[in-house]
């Protein structure tokens, strides 16, 4: 499994800008390709996405730099290296960039390595990229064929299937149907309303019940003269909502008009990305005319916690203000809702066992480019996993790729679920591999 070549190229993410891309090819001839998104409202704790700053190109956002580093630091010395050794590949990495968040390098340039890598190694073996993760960093999920299953090379029997592992387990589908925030203009302050599958069903049932809500929503917004125009993930973004509140009664609505039970089959999940509303010790509801302090804003959310069927909620508090995100723990926990870290934690296993020790949160959204390597992502998901926090494997807002390595790796590491849009080719693609991992494991 020695590296013989690794070629980047700039392609275009959903963003309309550009992103890495890289092919890693084996001795053997064998290839695995991977590209990687950016955020909107990344966290200032994040690692670099390195672009260009030349003005000339794409507004100063080309990542010639990041695929020269590909090419000329990482490749030559990558070359003649084992792809199955996937941690010391990533640690080579890291110490090549030398910087605490992968500014030299670039991150976008580290992570289409590191997840090339992964798919070469996962193709040279002959298995799906969620099996090798598994296995690679032994996540404690096995997805082997029973031993008493028919694996026969002449059986047209899917080699993946017959597994030991239990199909309902697999990630949940949590789709954003409301955007706000700095993902649309003029919407909610908030940037995300999610509808999040709760039942215990397959995945594909899930899938559907979330999307034909989302249909409904879409009735249910026009039916109160609000725009079914969509944001960057492809969730709705009207303009004009009377306030922050709203969404949700309009999701609940929505969740009851496509037949289903709001709080059973499907409960709501709130990202408020509130880093992009707080400045100077005020969080800034501008729909809403409201300048409030850690605490106000707390009080303003728990209004809202026994009143909706709300799951999860992530980033209410700003990505700093480490002080008051016990408060919020404490309080959504009062009512079983899971608080997310996301611009807190960053992927990071450091800001991570912080959030642990202050009891900051009880789960973890995740998402490769905030910290740069599928190593560092699936450790900061063990850690997340060895304290029974949950995990949740998220999209981009800026731009994604067709890429689903977020799937792979929420299956691998036994995610809770997936946070993804609802339409845009680049979304589905998420949810069609999640339901194509559940045929192949059916
Ligand atoms: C988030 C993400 C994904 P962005 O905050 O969770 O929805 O947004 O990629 O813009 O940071
Ligand atoms: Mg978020």
């Amino acid at each position: 499994m020695y590296i013989k070549k690794i070629t980047a190229q700039e392609i275009l993410a959903s963003g309309g800008y550009p992103t890495v891309e890289v092919e890693v090819e084996l001795e053997s001839g064998v290839k695995g390709r991977a590209s990687v998104p950016y955020g909107a409202s990344a966290g200032s704790h994040e690692a670099t996405v390195l672009n260009d700053g030349d003005t000339t190109r794409y507004n100063g956002k080309g990542v010639l730099k990041a695929i020269n580093n590909v090419m000329n630091e990482i490749a030559p010395r990558l070359i003649g290296v084992n792809a199955n050794d996937q941690r010391s590949i990533d640690q080579l990495m890291i110490n090549l960039d030398g910087t605490p968040n992968k500014e030299k390098l670039g991150g976008n340039a580290i992570l289409a390595v590191s997840l090339a890598v992964a798919y070469a190694a996962a193709n040279e073996k002959k298995i799906p990229l969620f099996r090798h993760i598994a296995e690679t960093f032994q996540t404690g999920l096995d997805f082997s064929a029973s031993p008493d299953s028919d694996s026969s090379p002449d059986s047209d029997s899917n080699p993946d299937s017959n597994s030991n592992y239990d199909i309902l387990k697999l990630p949940s589908p949590m789709v954003v149907v409301i955007e706000g925030g700095k993902h649309a203009d003029d919407s909610t302050d908030l940037q995300e309303y999610c509808i999040s599958a709760i039942g215990d069903e397959p995945v594909k049932e899930k899938v559907r019940k979330s999307i034909e809500s989302y249909h409904a929503l879409k009735a249910i917004l026009k039916a109160n003269n609000l725009s079914t125009n969509v944001g960057n993930e492809g969730a709705f973004a009207p303009n004009g909502l009377p306030s922050n509140e709203a969404p949700l009664d309009y999701i609940v609505q929505a969740i009851q008009k496509a037949g289903y039970k709001p709080g059973v089959d499907l409960g709501i999940s709130i990202d408020a990305a509130a880093s992009e509303f707080y400045k100077d010790g005020k969080y800034n509801l501008s729909i809403e005319n409201k300048s409030l302090t850690s605490q106000e804003l707390i009080e303003y959310y728990k209004n809202w916690l026994g009143k909706y069927p709300i799951v999860t909620i992530e980033d209410m508090l700003d990505e700093d203000d480490w002080e008051n995100w016990p408060a919020m723990t404490a309080v959504a926990r009062e009512h079983d809702i899971e608080n997310i870290g996301d611009d807190l934690t960053v992927t990071n296993i450091e800001r991570l066992q912080k959030a642990i020790d202050l009891k900051a949160i009880s789960a973890i959204l995740i998402k490769l480019n905030q910290i740069g390597t599928l190593t560092e992502t699936v450790d900061c998901c063990m850690l997340a996993k060895s304290h029974d926090m949950m995990t949740v494997v998220s999209h981009r807002g800026g731009g994604e790729t067709n890429n689903t390595a977020m799937v792979d790796l929420a299956v691998a590491v036994g995610s809770r679920f997936i946070k993804v849009g609802p339409t845009r080719g680049e979304r589905v693609s998420k949810y069609n591999r999640l339901m194509e991992i559940e045929r192949s494991l059916a």
